[in-house]
């Protein structure tokens, strides 16, 4: 392929943040009074719907004991998440995969475009990069999309469809890099060349369709594209 953009998936591809929004989310849930506790499988099941509000809900689907929470009360629980995950994000709670930075700069020396296209939301995402990244690189990404951008989060493809549009490239042109089988779903359908890297919750995942699934970033080399 004639290679012009890298698009990065965010949570489980750039930094293995699920565990950061787990937690936030039981600490967000104990503060409010709530006897919930999501523990690694039930997390790995709920994973399955992208979006923390999104997964709110479908925790009360799905728990017969839970108690029906209406709309303000489950943004009041997922704002409060966010902010405990940004807190622990910006005092160090977490670092980029291998193979991250030193892609990102070698796409950027390669005079790669750099895009984000991610269902967490945009908050999430500048604290992890503030955190992750120098200044100067953090702002190599362009555009940014986050799930407040679109209508439907991932399967669906409008993260990935929004970042090409926005790039202004073919998608022919854009290599995605996902880590789950929602977001190879939706790179695909937005017609992109997609490369797996499995991350904590989503190794039991198959990734058909994929053009490689490799451990992590370090086994990722431009000069193959
Ligand atoms: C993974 C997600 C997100 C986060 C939480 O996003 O499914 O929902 O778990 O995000 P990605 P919010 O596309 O980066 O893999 O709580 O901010 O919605
Ligand atoms: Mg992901």
């Amino acid at each position: 392929m004639v290679l012009r953009a890298l698009i990065f998936d965010v949570d489980g591809t750039l930094a293995e943040t699920e565990e950061i929004h787990r937690a936030a989310f039981n600490r967000a849930f104990a503060e409010d009074g709530l006897a919930w506790h999501w523990d690694v499988d039930l997390y790995r099941e709920l994973l399955r719907v992208t979006g923390g509000k999104e997964r709110i809900r479908r925790y009360l689907e799905m728990d017969v004991v839970a108690p029906a929470l209406d709309d303000a009360r489950i943004a009041r629980l997922h704002a409060r998440k966010n902010q405990i995950y940004g807190e622990t994000v910006r005092s160090g709670g977490c670092s980029l995969r291998p193979g991250v930075a030193d892609l990102v700069a070698a796409a950027h020396a390669a005079g790669l475009r750099l895009a984000i296209a991610t269902t967490t939301s945009r908050p999430n995402v500048e604290a992890l990069l503030a955190a992750t990244f120098a200044d100067a690189t953090a702002n190599l990404f362009d555009p940014i999309v986050a799930g407040e951008d679109v209508v439907a989060k991932k399967p669906a493809p409008d993260a990935y469809l929004l970042a090409v549009e926005k790039l202004g490239l073919p998608p022919e042109t854009c290599l995605a890099l996902e880590d789950s089988l929602n977001g190879l779903t939706a790179a695909r359908a937005a017609g992109l060349v997609t490369v797996v890297t499995p991350s904590l919750y989503t190794t039991h995942e198959s990734f058909d369709g994929a053009a490689r699934v490799i451990p992590d970033l370090t086994a990722f080399d431009l000069a193959d594209w």
